[in-house]
C-alpha cells in the first residue's frame, strides 16, 4: 500500500523492521532504554552490543519522546528510540502516541535523514488497540510531510503481523482515499 502525500511516499508494509534498508528505524523503546522484549529485543539483537552501550550512555528517553543512535550492525545508519505511552484510556494518551512520530519525524529531518521506518509503537506490550494506534501514526506522518514537503522521500509503516498489517491499511484507504 503507498500513497504520496506532497513528495513523501508513505508506504504501509509486513515485515520485520530489522532488515530494513532505510536511513532510519524506529524502535519502541522504554524509558530506561533499557531494552526488552517485541521490537526492542529485536532490533538489540540485529544491531549488537553496541547499541546497548550508547542506550546506556544517552540514559533514558520521556515517553512520547525520541533520542538517535548509530544503526551498528542493522542495514540502517540509525535508530530513532522513541517510547510509547502505556494504553491508559485517557485522553493524553493519543496526545504522547502522536508525540512519538512527530518527535522521531524532526529528529531524522534535523539528521538529513530521508528514508525513516517505524513499527506500530505502543500496540503491542503497552496494549494500545490498533484500531485506534493506526489512525494517529498515519496522520500524524501525513501531517509532518505536508509541513516538511521536502523532508523525506519515504515513510514506512512496517507491520510485523497480519492483523496489524490489514488495520494499518485499512486506516490508510480510510485516510487517503477520501482526499
Ligand atoms: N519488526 C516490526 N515490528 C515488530 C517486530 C519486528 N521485528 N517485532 C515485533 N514487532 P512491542 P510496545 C511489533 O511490544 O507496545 C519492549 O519490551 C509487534 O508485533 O514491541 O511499544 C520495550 O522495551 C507490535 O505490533 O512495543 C518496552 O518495554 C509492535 O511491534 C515495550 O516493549 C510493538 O510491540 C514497548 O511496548
Amino acid at each position: 500500500m503507498e500513497y504520496l502525500r506532497k513528495e513523501t511516499l508513505i508506504a504501509i508494509v509486513k515485515g520485520d523492521i530489522t532488515v530494513e534498508k532505510t536511513s532510519a528505524i524506529v524502535n519502541a523503546a522504554n524509558n530506561r532504554l533499557a531494552g526488552g522484549g517485541g521490537v526492542d529485543g529485536a532490533i538489540h539483537r540485529a544491531s549488537g552490543p553496541q547499541l546497548m552501550a550508547e542506550c546506556r550512555r544517552i540514559g533514558g528517553c520521556q515517553t512520547g519522546r525520541a533520542v538517535i543512535t548509530k544503526g551498528y550492525n542493522l542495514p540502517a545508519a540509525y535508530v530513532i528510540h522513541t517510547v510509547g505511552p502505556v494504553y491508559s484510556g485517557q485522553a493524553d494518551d493519543a496526545v504522547l502516541l502522536a508525540g512519538c512520530y512527530r518527535s522521531s519525524l524532526q529528529l531524522a529531518y534535523e539528521n538529513n535523514l530521508p528514508t525513516l521506518a517505524f513499527p506500530s509503537i505502543s500496540t503491542g506490550v503497552y496494549g494500545y488497540p490498533l484500531e485506534l494506534a493506526a489512525p494517529i501514526a498515519l496522520e500524524t506522518i501525513a501531517a509532518f510531510a505536508d509541513e516538511h514537503p521536502h523532508a523525506f522521500t519515504l515513510v514506512k509503516m512496517v507491520l510485523f503481523d497480519e492483523r496489524s498489517f490489514k488495520i494499518y491499511a485499512e486506516a490508510g484507504d480510510s485516510i487517503f482515499k477520501q482526499e
